[in-house]
């Protein structure tokens, strides 16, 4: 039971962490910042903290909340290099940065034995243009 509750616990810790490191932290005049994606992956499925990404740039952070080993794949639905974050154990955060084109799909998904067909897999759709910056 306190084990479950510290996973929440750490869960949450990471979404605030996330959260708090917005748009607005980013750095110096004329950088832009990348836009930021968390996914969490389980026993069997991922979770994107937003369906939908303006293009460009990205930092895609992959949380394992599950109690297996997990890693994440991300490739434009049309072909092209996979991009990945290596396998990550119960409880731990990675991240990879990936330049997103705009109007696209990528697929995203865990590689490891048949995880993918257990329903570890989740579409992003790439927004046409950039959100303004509010
Ligand atoms: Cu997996």
């Amino acid at each position: 039971m306190s084990g479950r509750l510290a996973a929440a616990a750490a869960i949450i810790a990471a979404s605030v962490a996330f959260l708090a490191a917005g748009p607005a932290a980013a750095g110096g005049a004329g950088e832009k910042a990348p836009n930021r994606l968390l996914v969490r992956g389980q026993e069997f499925d991922l979770t994107l903290s937003r369906a939908e990404i303006g293009p460009g740039p990205a930092l895609i952070q992959f949380q394992n909340d599950g109690e297996d080993p997990h890693d994440l794949q991300i490739r434009k639905q049309k072909g092209g290099a996979t991009r990945s974050v290596g396998e990550l154990e119960p409880g731990a955060l990675g991240s990879v940065e990936i330049r997103l084109q705009k109007g696209a799909r990528y697929q995203l998904w865990c590689s490891l034995l048949n995880h993918r067909d257990l329903g570890m897999e989740a579409t992003l759709k790439v927004k046409r243009k950039q959100p303004s910056a509010g």
